[in-house]
């Protein structure tokens, strides 16, 4: 295996004009690479830190120790140094950080670093990223989940469920059911505009009007589906991010302006998945509440996919508790909540093992990098959520998918509903 050459960090802006880091590596003998990290703004208190520099500069959200962090001492700790493989090179910037949460070097250092070498070996095998990850004679090419209305923290309207999404899964190719989800947003829009809605989008490129409730959300998202001419529950299905912990305080979830008990929010879900084609729901309720958690999952675990993305921040011990208290039965996996890719892959496969669905997550603060679309596709995750079709810190994801289908042809299948084990 050659050496590590080459490394160079700097601070780049993220989709939301926020600093983010990113890195150019290179093997011996090898060309460039180059990756950048996402950012979150509902996170999960349990998340890898994001190193800030907290300075009057960019409203404290400057990136500029974590990019000395990786030209300093990780670049002094790797440059010349060969490694085995992603486990090995993720172990070294583990250990050289030293903190269970990688509070020293920053998480974004470090994952700008795994992802960077990541793509080296790639480079270096002459694979694509998403063969070079994972090695298979048929792909998984994912169904989308798109999220065309904003809620919650990503936009300034009053709606408090964070993410309003289509699941276009009743078709052959992804490239179908992208163009159905692309359809089906072009009818919103026109729709919003006819009730004289804003049509300006918020973080994850959805549109962000200010409706009177969630359920107004979901009936538009409906009346789009059938102006498009799609068939809602067979080629449409819906899913929500609600993201429970933001909307969680003293005791009481909020929910259309009103304060609810958590007995009380379960019986609005179990409404909402009755009167809705709703095939998935992410942190319906806040990341400690692992006892409610078990309680929805098993009053209606067995119809919906119920998603822990704050709750198991992509983290292996938060997975296995998950597990065993029966907490849900689906994972969010976003790379920088752990910060290395053998540590997310190493969440992604306790998940199979436990029959969990893995679904593979954007940020909503994003960039150009596309690497998520690869590892979607390598890890047969039939799933990914990156956010709505507009915005190229968005698209670029799904532009890449097509990418890959059309390379591999017949050698891909598309997910559909196989991956999301619920009973429709
Ligand atoms: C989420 C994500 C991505 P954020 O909650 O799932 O959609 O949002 O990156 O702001 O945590
Ligand atoms: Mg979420």
């Amino acid at each position: 295996m050659p050496k590590i050459s080459y490394i160079r960090a700097r601070q780049i802006l993220d989709s939301r004009g926020t600093p983010t880091v990113e890195v150019d590596m290179a093997l011996e003998g090898q060309r460039l690479v180059r990756s950048s990290v996402p950012s979150g703004a509902s996170t999960g208190s349990y998340e890898a830190v994001e190193l800030r520099d907290d300075t009057s500069d960019f409203l404290g959200k400057g990136v500029s120790n974590a990019v000395e962090n990786i030209n300093k001492i990780i670049a002094n700790h790797i440059i010349n140094s060969e490694f085995e493989g992603i486990i090995d090179f993720d172990k070294e910037l583990i250990n050289l950080d030293s903190t269970s949460n990688k509070s020293k070097l920053g998480a974004n250092a470090i994952l700008a670093c795994s992802l960077s070498f990541t793509k080296c070996l790639a480079q270096l095998n002459n694979k694509e990223l998403f063969q070079s990850l994972y090695e298979s004679s048929e792909y998984l090419l994912p169904t989308p989940l798109m999220n065309i209305i904003n809620g919650g923290a990503h936009a300034n309207n009053g709606l408090d469920i964070q993410e309003f999404m289509i699941v276009p899964a009743g078709f052959g190719s992804f490239n179908e059911s992208l163009k159905a989800g692309v359809e089906i947003f072009m009818n919103l829009k026109k729709i919003l505009n006819s009730k004289n809605y804003s049509t300006a989008v918020g973080d994850e490129g959805g549109f962000a009007p200010d409706l009177k409730s969630n359920e107004e959300a979901l009936d538009l998202i409906c009346e789009a589906i059938e102006k498009a001419g799609y068939k809602i529950g067979k080629d449409i299905f819906l899913a929500l991010d609600v993201a429970a912990t933001e909307l969680f305080s003293k005791n009481k979830y909020s929910y259309n302006s009103k304060k609810l008990a958590t007995d009380e929010l379960i019986e609005v879900y179990e409404k909402l998945v009755n009167e809705y084609p709703i095939i998935s729901i992410e942190d319906p309720l806040d990341e400690d509440d692992w006892d409610a958690w078990s309680l929805l999952t098993s009053k209606i675990g067995s119809k919906v996919q119920l998603v822990g993305d704050d709750l198991f921040v992509t983290n292996i011990e938060r997975l296995e508790k998950g597990i065993e208290k029966k907490a849900g039965n689906s994972i969010l996996v976003k790379i920088n909540q752990i910060g290395t890719i053998s540590e997310t892959i190493d969440a992604i496969n306790l998940a199979k093992k436990n029959h969990f669905s893995y679904i593979i997550s954007h940020r909503s603060g994003e960039t150009e990098d596309s690497f998520i679309a690869d590892l979607a596709v390598a890890t047969g995750s039939g799933q990914i959520k990156t956010g709505s079709c507009s915005r190229t810190d968005r698209t670029s994801k799904y532009n890449q998918l097509l990418r890959i289908e059309d390379l591999l042809g017949s050698g891909s299948k598309f997910a559909g509903l196989s991956t999301f084990k619920i009973k429709t």
